[in-house]
């Protein structure tokens, strides 16, 4: 039999085999079970300065009572019409401008909030609401109402704009998405603003508090203490040569991530800082903070400054440089990795 018969009999098979929705493992065997992970996900970046306006802008397309969420979507240039930055995360710029509010909902995805710039917008989760500023990192954990709204321009208002982070494609994947509005534009509030922060952010949890959810029982981390902390490991001496300094968030009652599918980070790098390679099974996105360097991610580099977003995919070496000091908060899907035994990294 010559090789071109053999090839016409397997071809012939294929189809026969098609027809009843089967197909041979031994041609994709090894996409499907790679000797290394092969994300589609792409290094990129998106430069706050070249989109800042395009945002602003959105203000006068819709308001943001019509679109429910003003966001515009960072879609990663590998995961084309996914609405995802990597695989298991979403990412996405909410504008919300002085008088407006973005009405309540609910839904089973969690989502954090990572401010980026204006002063006075409010966040409310479980009856609380929180101001937000600049570098302050908050969460909407899944299934809580949750509305933003931002005072008029007389109370001082101005626009403000946030980095959306989600697990919109892992639900998806798993098929578990639920969502519902609330009935009202704003939830009912229960308690004072700073109410859970004086719970349960003060190294102390009420003295009878249960665990009884993976999520945390504060929803605002500020950007004034993370930025304190950083500063103060730095002039006590601390400086790892791959990170910088770097901190993660925790959940205060069970030392666990602040939500049970992301895990975020904050780092300092100090002007100069050339940091060494490192990589890890969890997709990375970042958003710079402060300051001004580059990042080498696979074979892509970039230069960075204040605001802008970047991506690391899967597996992906990551090396961070700063020409002056900088502060760089992150989030990934480290949590469901872990929790599946398939986190691996390495520092090289
Ligand atoms: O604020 O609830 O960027 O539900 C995407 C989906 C934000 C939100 C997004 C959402 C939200």
């Amino acid at each position: 039999m010559t090789s071109d018969t053999a090839d016409a009999l397997r071809a012939a098979y294929y189809e026969r085999i098609a027809a009843q929705q089967m197909s041979p493992l031994w041609e994709s065997l090894h996409n499907l079970v790679p000797k290394a992970p092969q994300p589609k996900a792409l290094p990129a970046i998106w430069k706050y300065a070249q989109l800042r306006d395009l945002v602003v802008e959105a203000g006068s397309v819709i308001s943001a009572e019509e679109a429910v969420r003003r966001v515009l979507i960072l879609e990663n240039p590998g995961l084309p019409g996914k609405s995802s930055m990597t695989p298991n995360l979403y990412a996405g710029l909410q504008l919300i401008l002085p008088g407006e509010i973005a009405p309540s909902h609910r839904h089973t995805q969690s989502a954090l909030r990572f401010i980026v710039e204006g002063e006075g917008a409010w966040t409310a989760v479980n009856g609380e609401r929180t101001t937000m500023h600049p570098g302050d990192f908050i969460i909407t954990p899944s299934w809580t109402w949750h509305d933003h709204g931002n005072p008029s321009v007389e109370d001082g208002g101005e626009p403000v704009v946030w980095l959306d982070g989600l697990d919109i494609p892992l639900v998806a994947q798993m098929d578990a998405g639920f969502a519902e509005s609330y009935p009202e534009a704003t939830q009912p509030l229960s308690r004072p603003e700073g109410d859970s922060f004086a719970r349960f952010g003060q190294n102390m949890l009420p003295v009878r508090h249960r665990v009884s959810d993976p999520t945390s029982p504060i929803f605002s981390y500020p950007y004034a203490r993370s930025r304190e902390a950083l500063d103060a490991l730095y002039r006590n001496g601390e400086l790892d040569e791959w990170d910088g300094v770097k901190l993660r968030y925790v959940n205060p009652a069970t030392g666990g991530w602040p939500m049970p599918t992301i895990a975020t980070f904050m780092q300092y790098l100090p002007s100069g800082f050339k940091g060494r390679a490192y990589r890890s099974t969890d997709a990375t996105v970042y958003c710079v903070v402060e300051g001004k360097g580059t990042v080498k991610i696979g074979s892509g580099e970039f230069n960075f400054d204040a605001h802008d977003v970047f991506v690391a995919p899967a597996w992906a070496y990551v090396q961070l440089s700063a020409s002056v000091e900088s502060v760089v908060f992150s989030y990934s899907d480290r949590p469901v990795l872990a929790a599946l035994n398939l986190l691996r990294e390495e520092r090289v």
